[in-house]
């Protein structure tokens, strides 16, 4: 009877988009590790096995409960051999031991340190450690030439490596609302990324910005970014076009209509002030509000820290014309595997092209339209999967 009890039925559609993954997570033991290995493969400069690692984790994600035997995972996708053999481990020992020998390794120590580094990825990361430098206290010492990302990434290490609170990401949404309807009277401004799907905290806080009227947005990220700096926000700031950032995403993007799409990698300086003034608008809501204790702690704590009264955040900001906007919200809400595997369903399952500015569908050769989500959702033949359930 316990035997058949053990054996759970569990089952899961292959695609993470597909299926609800609430944070709410029954097999952290697992994912953990299998992130880890992910992570590792990814700072490798190999894609390919951290994809693997990422959707095996994202299965056991979306499972009701945690895995207690080999059993249960008959008839689940996207687990592996050397998945299956991380899970056993687990299953047997209590811990991976190739996570744990991992963790443990200079090389990944190394890796972790240096790509922490805003501006620093996986190529530069290597490049540094073959010339001998482990930490980010050798690559200060070591006079390397650096660019000016890399160097404001040295400068605020501490606090971007610090993770964005959701009371910082609303403080640092009040500000970019300002800038905004400074600018642009009528403007729009939403919160994407991670804090859209609901996590309590992110390593930076992403915005998408547009305007109801098309073509109303055009040249808005300039006056944003300067009124920004005018005001003292910005510790750092790149705008660039979003066509070179997203080379690698596949063949769905009209030209023209792309280059007004842009994005802004900053660094702002928050306030305790700021984050202090954006709890107390709050204030009348806060009996309502499930995490409103946590918030009053941490800014104590940070107080008190006290060796400046303000911190840097990264902060994500992308202007969409409204045409695009459906597109642009999907594809900037996450998670990264998510989105992968979105473009993955409508590529092999749908003979479509996804992108975060449109949908193509390669055997009508046209672009479908949409308004919201649910209507790309439809385009792609999926159920609607809210912010809060795709957290894969
Ligand atoms: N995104 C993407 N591909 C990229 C960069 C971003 O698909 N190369 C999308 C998916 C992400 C979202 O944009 O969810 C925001 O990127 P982040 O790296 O900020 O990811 P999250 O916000 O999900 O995580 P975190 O909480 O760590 O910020
Ligand atoms: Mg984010």
């Amino acid at each position: 009877q316990t035997e058949e009890a053990d054996v759970m039925l569990l089952s899961v559609p292959s695609y993470a988009c597909q299926r609800k993954t609430t944070l709410q997570n029954h097999n952290s033991v697992f994912t953990d590790a299998l992130t880890l290995l992910a992570e590792n493969a990814e700072m490798e400069d190999e894609d390919g096995r951290g994809v693997a690692f990422r959707r095996a984790a994202a299965v056991l994600k979306a499972l009701p409960k945690a895995v207690t035997s080999m059993k249960q995972l008959n008839g689940l996708p996207c687990l592996g051999d050397h998945c299956q053999r991380v899970i056993r481990d687990i299953l047997e020992n209590g811990i991976s031991s190739e996570a744990e020998a991992t963790r443990q390794s200079e090389r990944y120590n190394a890796l972790k340190a240096l790509t922490g580094i805003f501006g620093v990825g996986a190529k530069t990361a290597d490049r540094w450690i073959r010339d001998g430098i482990r930490s980010v206290a050798m690559l200060r010492d070591s006079g390397h030439a650096l660019n000016r990302a890399q160097l404001a990434g040295l400068q605020y290490y501490d606090d971007i490596n610090q993770p964005v609170t959701r009371a910082e990401a609303d403080a640092i949404g009040d500000i970019v609302e300002r800038a905004v309807a400074s600018v642009l009277p009528g403007a729009q401004i939403s919160l994407t990324g991670g804090f859209r799907r609901g996590k309590l905290t992110g390593h930076d806080v992403d915005f998408l910005i547009t305007h109801p009227e098309e073509g109303r947005e055009e040249g808005l990220m300039p006056k944003v970014v300067s009124w920004l700096d005018s005001q003292g926000f910005l510790l750092y700031q790149k705008t660039m076009r979003n066509s070179y950032l997203e080379s690698k995403d596949g063949p769905a993007r009209p030209p023209s209509s792309m280059d007004r799409f842009e994005r802004c990698f900053s660094i702002f300086k928050l306030t305790t002030e700021q984050k202090q003034e954006a709890l107390t608008a709050e204030a009348p809501t806060e009996s309502q509000h499930p995490e409103s204790q946590m918030k009053c702690g941490e800014l104590k704590e940070t107080g008190h820290a006290g060796h400046k009264p303000w911190r840097a955040v990264r902060v994500d900001l992308v202007v969409s014309p409204i045409s695009q906007f459906a597109f642009a919200l999907l594809g900037w809400t996450g998670s990264k595997l998510f989105e992968r595997e979105l473009r993955r369903w409508a590529g092999y399952e749908k003979a479509m092209s996804l992108s975060s500015h449109a949908l193509y569908d390669n055997v009508q050769k046209r672009y479908l339209r949409a308004a919201s989500e649910q209507e790309i959702f439809a385009h792609l033949g999926l159920e609607y999967i809210p912010p809060a359930e795709r957290n894969a």
